[in-house]
Parts: C-alpha cells; structure tokens; sequence
C-alpha cells in the first residue's frame, strides 16, 4: 500500500498578524491565550551564524525582539482541548537504517528496539493516522549547529579499524564502555539526528502538530564529547532550530536518567525551560539532577529537576508529573514543547528500579498533549527492547487518537519475542519496593512548586507585549535566514522521492534480534 505523501508547502512568511493576544473567553483550564486567527506558515527571523554563538552568549538569547514579537499562533485543527476534541495532525519521522547499528554485545543500548517499535506501529495501522516521512541524514554544518568541529571531525573519522590512531583523543572525548566506537557510529548519529530536525521543520512549516521520533532523545551527549551512550544531542538540535520562530520552548525528560546535556545547553538561557523526572541518589548516572540545580544568571528558575528514588509507582509518578507541569505550562506559556520519553523509567528495565507500566507513562504524554501546544516526541533510554516498543507504540496510539487492542496482532513480525502474554500492557509495576514517602513527594513538589513563582514576569513570559517593530536583526540577516530554511527545505526535496513505502513484510526493515 502506498501511503499519503504529504505536499510541501514552504511559505515564506513575515506577516505578523498570527500575533498572539489574551482572550478571556477561553475556559479550558489547559488552554494558553491565543487570538483565533489563520495558523501561520514560517515566521522566519534568526540566521544560524547568530545561533552557534547562543551557547555562549546568554544575552543573545533574550534580547531578539523580532523573535520574541513574532510568536507564531499555533491554532489546533479542533476547537477544544484535551479529550478527544483535539485531533491534530501527527507525523512520525523514521529512516529504517538506524535500527541497523551495534553498540557491541554486551551494550545495553540495542538500536533494534527501533525497529521491533516500528513493527508494532505499522501492524496496528497506525500509519493510516499518520503522515510518515524517511527523514534524510543531518549534514555537519547541523550538527556543527550544537557541537564543536573537532569533535564532530573526530566522530566522522574514527572507525573501530583505525582507533588505535586516536589514542589521544580517545581519552579527550570520552569514548569508552558507555560510548563505545562501533562500527558506522557517525552514519547513526546523522540518522537520528537528522529524523529529529525533520521532525522539527515539520512542527515549525505548521505541517505537523505533532512530531515524533522513536530514534532520537539522545540527551546526555555534550557540546564536544559524548557521554551515556549519546554521541551528538538531536534534542539540543532540534531546540535550537525550533527557537529560529519560537520564543519559549518547553523540554520534558520522563527518561530514567536526569536530562543533563540538554539542561546544560541551556542552563543560562529564559527562552527554553527544561525538566527532568529521574532517579537521584547523587551517584546514579549522571550524578547531576537534584532539585537545587535551577539555571544561572537569566536561565535561573528556568530548569526544574524532579529527583526520585527507586520503586515509584503509577499514582504516584502521574500525580506529581500533572502537579509539576500544569503549572509550568500556564506559567513559563511555552509555543512548542519536547518531550522525551525514555523507556527506562517503565518497571522491569535491564537497567531501570521504577515502578511504572505502560499506561501510566502514557498518561504523561497524553496530558502534556492535552494542552495542544505543538509538540515533537522522541525515545531515549529503554534497554528491555520489548517493553520499549510496546511503549512507543502505545505511546503513537496516543498521539493519534486510536484505542488498541491489548493483544499483539497476530501478523505481528518477531511475535514470539512478546511471550508469553503477547499483550501490549504486561504488568511491569510490582517489582521494586517504593522508597518514595508520601511526605518526601509532597515536600519536594511544594518545593518545586515554589520556584515556578518566580517565572511569573520574567521577560521571556510577558513577551507577547513587544511590538513587533523592535527588532535586532537587519534585513541581509534575514534574508540569510530564508535562504537557509530554503536550502534546508529544497535538500528535503529531494528525499521526497524517498518516501515511505510500507508493506507488512517489509524485509528491509528486518534486523538481527539480540538481548
Ligand atoms: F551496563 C553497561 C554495560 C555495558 C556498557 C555500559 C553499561 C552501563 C550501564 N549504566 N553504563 C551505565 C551508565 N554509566 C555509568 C558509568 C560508570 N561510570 C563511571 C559512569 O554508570 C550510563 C547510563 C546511560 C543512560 C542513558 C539514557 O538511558 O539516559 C539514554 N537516554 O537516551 C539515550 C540513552
Ligand atoms: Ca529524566
């Protein structure tokens, strides 16, 4: 069957009269003020030379008032919120390839899981809900957009045949047990960072308002080293290129682990909030994440960490993840949102000691969706491959919509690898003692809690105010940007030919199945 190829519609745009205004008719506690015009195609306003130096300039950050007056009105295709009133338009951003790659036998990091999930989604026809593109791989210059260029010229030049020759800078950038050299380690790099940036242009072109990427999430990788298994941050890229048209971007990390790479990236910066629900004990990897850890300088109260102990469980976790982010979103007023959902933080993870079951780090996802704000939705972690595909399936249906049977569809692909229930929601909740307290959440929610009070009039958050005639960038920078966007979309062109067929055998997807 041939699927629905999607028209590019690439429209360059600088009319601002999508900008948004309060309207006090809205009553859906979920919904964020917006003004009920036409949704915009491409605001354009930042060029990447600007945004390279980002990382080290905190001040650039805040201070474009072009792009901050240029607040694209995202309007969803229904009119309601949540529920089932809001049906927006999903895409899923896949290049099989990806599933192909090693880290080594004994690695816990099993690329294949990618491809057991893609198994899953296109057997439950998830795909007739879904726009599905084969993204292209990042180029360097987009990867040069985050990441320092020796280290990206060291990422591209070392093979597990020629390592010996890097001793040197083995050592400098971090390669080890954790980020080990295999064999097309920079191929797999651009393969997820690239379907995460595909996914981006889509949320920011209006043609998706939800984006997803099961091969990326990838968020401990570092400006020049690698670290936890992630070799370049496709998160960090994709903020970064949705931060060329979106004043405030919202980051939500549900992995096992803190979400330290992307937290640093943005550390000083009030544009993107970041928060990250993980295990804490101060040794667990990363180390990083206790609740004191809350920005710098302009960035400060604009991170969040959320640190738990082993055992959580279902009520628990969903009761303070809806505590914590409601608030940050009707405060910090994000225009698009990331959301990582690590699989590690499910019960019955290789390297995971939480409690929680499918539905329950479902329902995460589904609130965050019930704001309709747009959204791109990666992977990360999840080293128990069948239960990672089961999540990231379930997870698709949630984003689209649709109600699964529980029981795997008999023409599922490598079936028997979900014996011996062959369920979509096999209990995976009571496997830890919980050594979360009652007291221990509720205090460390009022505590959290208590940091949102200062976001309330911080310059990022009041910005619909700036008229959009302050602006700091001149017109040749501009028009730099949309001969960029252009250049990008025209490379996505060529791809188009690329697209996805989809058969129910489709053997070029089938992989060697490893533990
Ligand atoms: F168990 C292993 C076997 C082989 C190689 C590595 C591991 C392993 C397990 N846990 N490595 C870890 C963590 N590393 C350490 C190191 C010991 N050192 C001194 C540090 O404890 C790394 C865990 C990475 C988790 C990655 C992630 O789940 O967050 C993720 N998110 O997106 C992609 C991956
Ligand atoms: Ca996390």
């Amino acid at each position: 069957m041939r699927l629905k190829i999607v028209q590019r519609t690439f429209v360059k745009q600088t009319d601002v009269s999508y900008l948004t205004h309060h309207n006090p008719k809205h009553t859906n506690p979920h919904q964020i003020d917006k003004t009920t015009s036409t949704k915009p195609q491409i605001p354009i306003t930042r060029n990447s030379s600007i945004m390279s130096s980002w990382l080290d300039d905190d001040s650039t950050f805040s201070t474009d008032r072009k792009t901050l007056s240029q607040t694209p009105y995202y309007e969803p295709t229904a009119k309601e919120f949540g529920g089932s009133g809001y049906t927006p338009r999903v895409s899923y951003h896949y290049n099989p390839d990806v599933s192909r790659y090693h880290y080594g036998v004994r690695h816990p990091m099993k690329p294949f899981r990618l491809m057991l999930t893609d198994h899953l989604v296109i057997s439950y026809k998830l795909y007739e809900q879904m726009d599905l593109y084969k993204p292209r791989k990042a180029t360097n210059e987009e990867l040069l957009e985050f990441h320092s260029d020796d280290y990206i010229k060291f990422l591209e030049s070392v093979t597990p045949d020629n390592v010996n020759k890097f001793a040197s800078s083995l050592k400098k950038f971090n390669i080890g047990d954790d980020c080990p050299v295999f064999d097309g380690m920079f191929d797999y790099c651009q393969l997820y960072a690239g379907a995460s940036l595909d996914a981006s242009r889509k949320l920011i072109n209006g043609m998706s308002d939800i984006a997803i990427n099961w091969s990326g999430g990838l968020h401990h990788a570092k400006k020049y080293e690698p670290s936890g298994f992630c070799y370049v941050n496709d998160i960090v890229l994709s903020i970064l290129n949705l931060l060329r048209v979106h004043p405030r971007v919202l980051y939500i990390d549900i992995d096992l682990h803190h979400g330290d790479g992307v937290q640093e990236a943005f550390y000083l910066t009030d544009r993107v909030m970041t928060v990250s629900f993980h295990k804490y004990n101060g040794e667990f990897f990363p180390g990083t994440g206790n609740y004191d850890e809350t920005g710098v300088g302009k960035g400060k109260h604009f991170a969040l960490n959320v640190p738990l102990q082993d055992g959580i469980d279902d009520e628990s976790y969903i009761r303070l993840f809806k505590s914590i982010i409601e608030p940050v979103i009707t405060t910090f007023r994000p225009t698009a949102i990331i959301q990582q959902c690590g699989a590690d933080s499910l019960g019955c993870d290789r390297l995971g000691t939480f409690n929680l079951n499918i539905r329950a780090h479902g329902e995460c996802v589904k609130f965050v969706k019930s704001f309709g704000i747009p959204m791109l939705v990666v992977g990360g972690g999840g080293y128990t491959p069948r239960n990672v595909s089961r999540l990231w399936c379930y997870e698709t249906s949630v984003m689209t919509g649709q109600q699964l049977n529980s029981k795997l569809p008999e023409s599922l692909p490598f079936r028997n690898f979900f014996q011996p229930d062959y369920s979509l929601h096999p209990n995976l909740g009571d496997r830890i003692d919980n050594k979360n307290s009652k007291k221990y959440l509720e205090n460390l929610k009022n505590t959290l809690l208590e940091n949102l009070r200062y976001l309330r009039g911080a310059p990022s958050v009041a910005m619909q105010e700036i008229p959009p005639d302050l602006q700091n960038i001149t017109n040749d920078e501009e028009q730099a940007i949309i001969d960029k966007l252009n250049r990008e979309s025209e490379l996505d062109d060529i791809e188009e030919e690329n697209r996805y067929w989809v058969t129910k055998k489709d053997e070029a997807r089938k992989g060697e199945l490893v533990d």
